[in-house]
């Protein structure tokens, strides 16, 4: 199969060159890329490589209504003035929306709109090949790779999947409010064991005070090896930007703790890992649905049914379909059909 060169392969260096010369409409282009799941991520992320690396990745979780968006946009706040670039993702791994529905109605995110070292956006996972698992950390690298010098990764609703998305950053801090959701949800949430940092935000309601006792009394049962981070508890009040200062500090503490424990770098190959697998197996599934005219599953299941076949002998064939295949993830650069991005060798035809 012959492919002429497609002219996103220039059109891509070039948005890649807008976005890295401060462009917000190129970022935001890039970031519509990766969440259309568009085949030319693989180029995105090429050129972008060489420029990854920089930014600090810091989630936030928490039950709604707690503060998340209050307490980010305060943070965008702070660290502009300390003339930091900096991304902001809204992300929602449950219910779809379009762009711009969580952070959008935000008063207070839009006082960030029209500054040129802001870049915000609410991503959902619909469609993405892999899932949030790999559109976040794609979104992360974007931002990351066209210079952000700290991303801020809001995850909205409470779960498994907010926790493993804000478990992909370097800092997680997890936000509670007295009266809601208190420090005994979070242990059950699975919380505890995730927060790098804990925010009692609301800090001018009645029973903070016990809130970050009860935390405070959570975090010591804890067992720690001697040298282990012990996650601080910052008071906030993200409505009046009290406490926000504080929250920067205990962040800028955590990276630095991460980086002289070589933690940083263990984080960010284990946010690799997960990106790479998901990204290998949505390729996988993808590729599994299109066998045969996308009729081969279809096919393998009637036989199970029948009783011919076992599920495990079905599940053989399968795989045996795919890796007979020239390119089984489907993820070799149409442009370059010799060279896959996986380095293999050349593609067998056929
Ligand atoms: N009293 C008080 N209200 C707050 C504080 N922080 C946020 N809020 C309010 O709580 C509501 C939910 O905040 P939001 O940031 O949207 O929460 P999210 O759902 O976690 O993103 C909004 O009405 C905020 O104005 C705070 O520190 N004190
Ligand atoms: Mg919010």
């Amino acid at each position: 199969m012959t492919r002429s060169v497609p002219r996103w392969r220039y059109d891509v260096t070039d948005l890649v060159r807008q976005a890295r010369d401060g462009q917000a409409r190129a970022v935001a282009r890039l970031i519509t890329l990766v969440e259309s799941n568009d085949p030319v991520l693989p180029r995105i992320a090429t050129e972008l490589a060489p420029h990854t690396g920089h930014a600090l990745v810091v989630g936030l979780t928490g039950a709604p209504g707690v503060g998340k968006s209050t307490t980010t946009s305060e943070l965008v706040r702070v660290l502009r003035e300390r003339g930091r670039r900096i991304g902001v993702l809204a992300v929602d791994p449950s219910s779809p929306f379009t762009g711009g529905a969580i952070l959008g109605d935000r008063v207070r995110m839009q006082e960030h709109a029209t500054d040129p070292g802001v870049y915000i956006r609410s991503m959902s996972s619909r469609g993405h090949l892999g899932g949030l698992a790999a559109a976040t950390p794609a979104a992360v690298r974007v931002l990351d790779g066209v210079g952000c010098d700290v991303v801020l990764i809001e995850t909205v609703g409470v779960g498994q999947a907010e926790v493993e998305v804000a478990g992909l950053a370097d800092t997680t801090v997890v936000l509670l409010a007295p009266g809601m959701g208190d420090a005994i949800q979070a242990v059950k949430a699975g919380i505890l064991e995730i927060a790098d940092v804990f925010v009692v935000n609301k800090a001018d309601r009645d029973g903070a005070d016990a809130t970050v006792r009860d935390l405070n009394g959570m975090i010591g049962l804890g067992t720690r090896a001697p040298g282990q981070w012990r996650p601080p508890v910052v008071r906030a009040v993200a409505t009046s930007g009290d406490g926000i200062d504080g929250l920067v500090t205990a962040i800028e503490r955590h990276h630095d703790w991460l980086a002289g424990h070589g933690e940083l770098t263990t984080r960010r190959a284990r946010r690799a890992a997960a990106e790479v697998e998901a990204i290998a197996l949505g390729a996988l599934r993808n590729r599994i649905s299109a066998l045969r005219g996308g009729t081969r599953l279809a096919g393998l299941a009637a036989e199970v049914l029948a009783g011919r076949l076992d599920p495990y002998a079905a599940a053989g064939r399968l795989i045996a379909d795919l890796v007979d295949l020239a390119d089984p993830a489907g993820l070799a650069d149409p442009a370059d059909p010799g060279r896959g991005p996986v380095g293999r060798g050349p593609a067998i035809s056929g």
